[in-house]
This record gives C-alpha cells, structure tokens and sequence, in this order.
C-alpha cells in the first residue's frame, strides 16, 4: 500500500504517459532492449562475437558522475558537513519538485523493486527506483536483484529507500526522442539522507543515474550504517587462497577508477596462488557472531571502466564480457564487435568512435569516452567466489587503501593498529580519474575513497570508524594496509609493473595477517623487510625495490602540512585521536631528522 500510494504519487506529479512495473524477467529484459534497438539508442554487439549485447553512445554532455550537482540535503548543514554540497531539503524539494512537474510527458514510467543484497540477506536492503530511463531498467536489471522477488520479500509493509530518477526530457507532441534523453542544464542528484530518500534528475550516466549504486548503497547506506552499526563502504572484496589452501579474504577502498575492478578479478603471477572476486565497488560490512567483521557485495553487476581493460591487464573481465553486455561509450569495429584503447595492441584499421563518428588511427582523436562503461552480470566472471551470494558475506582479514601517488607513498605500508589505520584511511590521495566530471590529474585527499560518497558528515564517519575498536577485539578486526600501485621514477616511468604482479604485494598482506614477521618498522608504519616481498622471477632492479619502499623523511614532513590542511578542511568534528595520530607522526618525523 505504501509503495502503490508513493508511485501513483510519481505518476500524478510526472505525468507519464504509461507506467510499467518491472517484473525482472528475461523475457521483459529483452523486449526493452528491442525498444531501445528500435529507436536507436542501442546498437547489438553481433551476436556470433557476443551474444546479447549493445552498445549504446551517450549525449557527451552526460558522460561521468557530477559531484557539483550532487547533494546532501540533510536537516542541518552540519549533518552534510564540510565535503558534501548542502541545501535545504525543503527548498530544494520546492526546487525539484517544479523540475519533475510532468517531466514524464511522452514517456513511460518504470517501477523498479530491487535488492542491494543477496534476497532475504539480513544484510541486504530494498529501494524502488521509479525512472523514464529504458536504458537505467536494463542496466539495474544486471546491477541489482529486480523485479517480482524482490516485492515478495517487501511484502505489504516492508520498508523500501524511494529512489526517483528522470531524464528531464518530456516529449512534447510531435517531437522526436533523441537516443539519449537528458537535461545538462539541469543536473540534480539528491539525497535526503533524513527520510533515506534519493531524487535525481536530469542525468542517465552511470551512478548518477542507476540510484542503487552510489546513491543508495554508498551514500544513504552510510547514513543506515551509521545509525545501525554497520558499515556501507566504496571498497571491493576478493578471496585470496595460498598454495596450502588457505583461504581468506580482503576488502579494498580505492578511488573511482584506480583499478578495484583489476585487482578484485587479478590473476596472480606467483605460483600456487589464486584470487577470486565477491565484489568489485561497494562493501557492506558487519561486525559478526564471532566478532570478525563480515561483508557482503550489496551489487548483482559489475559496472567497470572499459579502456585499459585487456587480456593483459584484466584478462577474467575480457572473459566476464563474452555475453549479455551492455557498452556505453566505446567504439564499433567493422565486424560489429566494440573496441576501445587498450583493448588490443594494435588499434582497428577504422572503427565508429563513440561520438558515432568514423575514425582512423592517427586521427587525434580517441574512440573511447576515458570513462566508457561495461555493465555485465558478476555471476559470469570466471572468478567469481563461491561464497558471493552467501548472505551472512566473508570474514575479512585485511583492508587496503590506496589512490594514485606517483611519489611518496611507499608501494605498500601497514598501520601499526585500527586508530592508526583510520588514520591513513583518512588521509588517501589520488590523482583524480575521468569517473567524474573534473580536473583529471589533480592531486585531491579522498578519505576512505568516500569523498563523493559519503552521506553525512565526514567527521562523524571518521567517528563510526573509530568505534569498531570497541565493537570487538581488537586482534579481530582486520589488519590495515596502504598500497600504492602507482609509483613513478622522476622521468616518468612505472616503478612496478602492477596488475597481476600486485599479488606479491597481496602474498605479503596474507602473511602478515598471519602473524609472519618479514617487516620492518618505519616511522609510517611496517614495510616488507629486505627479502619480505618475493620478487622471485620479476625483473626488477633492487634500487627500484628499495625506492618502492623508501619513507623520505623530507617528503613526508611537507606531506605533514598538506594532510594538516586537509584535516582542517574536515572540519571540527574530526575525532581528537586522528589529531593526535597527525602529531605522534609529525614527532617520530623531527626525531629521525
Ligand atoms: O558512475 S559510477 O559512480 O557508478 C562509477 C564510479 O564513479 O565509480
Ligand atoms: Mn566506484
């Protein structure tokens, strides 16, 4: 009754021209597919080279995540805090509200019951996204759980995150529809993380779009996680089994595209070892029974960056991308499949770029958007943990940060304890990536790699994070690791190799979760010690392991002032102990010199 009463509401202000409950079958997947084949917005993929799937080409004003256009509107603005762009629900309710008035007009309204979750996970959550987005139905049908289940579970009072989306362009009589409908005048992504409520309109990319990703799972979810105890976290989650057949598992928290989709897929090139995926983005993670802390992937889908994704770099995704693919912003070859830079060494000899236009090698432009998109199904990844759909999730051992540094940050350092962990969670910097609109390149602290994402006051979240010290013991919490794939000599060439050779590096956490003593103490914290990494068969020279793993006393006194900036800018609900970790590292850094 709530839900029928909420969207015969959407229906009255939007005024659709039809509305259609998504029940999530394949039958109903495949017949919009048809439409949007129809009217021009996907193109098949041909089928004898993979079955199923589109391309689809987005308006380039609509290509990325709008972190200017997106807000907290919390009852009080120091419940946004000082990282997240407020407004007052009530204005901007007001605002919206004449922005949605029959912005439907033309078009057919979804309704969309899905799981952020495994079905009946104690774990899991349900949100109803209502759009006039064909392509959001397709794509949430891959990145969640939707449809009939998902209301059986609901049932007739259950509680579910309303999450209502359109595109912002009514079809006037007579007009025609365009292949990708927006509005880039008018962006708004919007939560109201008081009545766990999310409202966005004008953009059909990605996470402004598909509500159960960012906006549901990382951005009110934080605010439920927090309230509940819990945590909603942008992180992925791989199971990692040594030679003895020893199992465990590993969360991560790395910016938009720095890699989370490589490593959580990454064949490892140490023998004996293997590396299995439960997730690729988002982490919701609990305390357990045994006091562990457990976690499971709210997602159904991988919605991963495209260019750079090669059988040399992540060869389990090309596999997980055979069949019922959608591709936006890629390139079509001659024989119909996609293509984009890095995919293969060599370049087609002619392609449509993503704009639709043809292209040529050398003809200064790139096919690709830089934040082109795969969405494809987690369960085809060849990789795929056993234990992804468990719905109690996987016991972690170790959590990992990291962010793009081409100096500074050794390749791979471990907190000295949970504060001092938090501590380092807080201070990521990463140079930004295309995944949002913005200056790609620029140096930016990214705490938790939650700056986009978090749904409350940064100081709080740093709090919550803090608490889990006392939750349980502390030998049960996982160890915390910074790693930094991303290092640089001074004229500019990768000091590691990366991909599958990060498995040394994952080798190393595993035994370090342990117990194994092959570290060294530093004034940051513990680094492999001489032979602590097993670089055996890797070609690399021992003054780039050692540069790998140097702590420049000069360099981090300067990064000292800028981590003091950052934390001022987060303002006074920043808990004491993280000051208090800021000064023990500025005096261990005046001892040494
Ligand atoms: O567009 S998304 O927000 O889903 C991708 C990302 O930024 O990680
Ligand atoms: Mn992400």
């Amino acid at each position: 009754p709530t839900l029928g009463k909420w969207v015969q509401e959407i229906a009255d202000l939007c005024t659709p021209d039809a509305v259609h409950w998504c029940d999530g079958s394949q039958q109903e997947y495949d017949e919009l597919c048809q439409l949007m084949v129809k009217s021009g917005t996907f193109i098949p993929v041909n089928p004898k080279i993979r079955p199923n799937s589109y391309i689809c080409r987005s308006n380039p004003e609509d290509v990325a995540r709008v972190e200017d256009r997106t807000f907290i509107c919390s009852r009080k603005k120091d419940d946004a805090g000082p990282t997240n762009n407020w407004r007052d629900p009530d204005e901007m309710k007001k605002t919206m509200l004449a922005l949605y008035k029959g912005c439907m007009k033309g078009r057919t309204m979804y309704v969309i019951p899905y799981s952020m979750g495994p079905l009946g996970s104690e774990i899991a959550h349900i949100g109803v996204e209502i759009t006039d987005s064909l392509y959001v139905v397709v794509n949430m049908r891959i990145m969640t759980r939707m449809g009939n289940d998902v209301l059986k579970v609901l049932g007739p009072e259950g509680k579910f995150v309303p999450c209502l989306h359109s595109v912002g362009m009514p079809i006037e009589k007579g007009q025609k529809d365009v292949p990708w409908p927006c509005n880039p005048d008018n962006k708004y992504i919007v939560h109201f993380p008081d009545e766990h409520m999310i409202w966005s309109f004008g953009s059909g990319y990605g996470g402004n779009a598909l509500l159960g990703k960012k906006c549901f799972s990382l951005r009110i979810a934080s605010v439920l996680a927090r309230e509940e105890g819990w945590m909603a976290e942008h992180m992925l989650i791989l199971g990692i089994t040594s030679p003895q057949g020893v199992k465990k598992y590993i969360a991560a928290a790395f910016p938009s595209a720095c890699g989370k989709t490589n490593l959580a897929m990454l064949i490892p090139t140490i023998p004996g070892w293997k590396v299995e995926c439960v997730g690729d983005d988002i982490a919701w993670m609990e305390i357990g029974q045994d006091g562990r802390l457990y976690a499971i992937n709210p997602e159904y889908g991988f919605f991963g960056v495209a260019p750079g994704t090669s059988m040399d770099s992540n060869p389990n995704a090309i596999l997980t991308l055979t069949k019922n693919a959608i591709f936006t912003n890629v390139a079509q070859t001659l024989d119909g499949d996609v293509w984009w830079e890095g995919m293969t060494d060599e370049p087609p000899e002619k392609c449509i770029d993503w704009k639709g236009q043809e292209w040529t090698p050398g003809c200064g432009r790139a096919t690709s958007h830089p934040n082109a998109r795969f969405t494809v199904p987690a369960a085809q990844c060849p990789v795929i943990d056993p234990s992804w759909e468990d719905p109690k999730g996987v016991p972690i051992s170790a959590i990992l940060f990291g962010g793009r540094r081409p100096n500074v940050i050794p390749l791979v350092h471990q907190a000295f304890n949970w504060r001092h962990g938090v501590f380092i969670g807080s201070i990521i910097s990463s140079e930004m990536t295309a995944a949002a609109a913005g200056k790609v390149g620029e140096l930016r602290r990214d705490p938790f790699a939650m700056l986009p994402f978090c749904g409350y006051n940064i100081g709080d979240y740093i709090n919550h994070w803090l608490s889990f010290e006392r939750k349980t013991d502390h030998n049960k919490l996982p160890m915390i690791f910074y790693v930094n794939w991303f290092r640089k000599t001074a004229d500019g060439k990768w000091l590691w190799p990366g991909y599958g050779e990060n498995s040394r590096v994952l080798k190393w956490i595993f035994e370090r979760t342990e117990g194994n003593k092959k570290a060294v103490e530093t004034l940051i914290g513990y680094v492999p010690s001489m032979n602590g990494l097993d670089t055996l068969g890797l070609m690399i020279s021992r003054d780039n392991i050692a540069e790998l793993f140097k702590v420049d006393v000069k360099d981090w006194k300067k990064e000292i002032g800028s981590i003091r900036e950052h934390f001022t800018k987060l303002g006074n609900r920043l808990p004491n102990p993280i000051w208090e970790e800021l000064e023990a590292l500025e005096q261990r850094l005046s001892k040494a010199g």
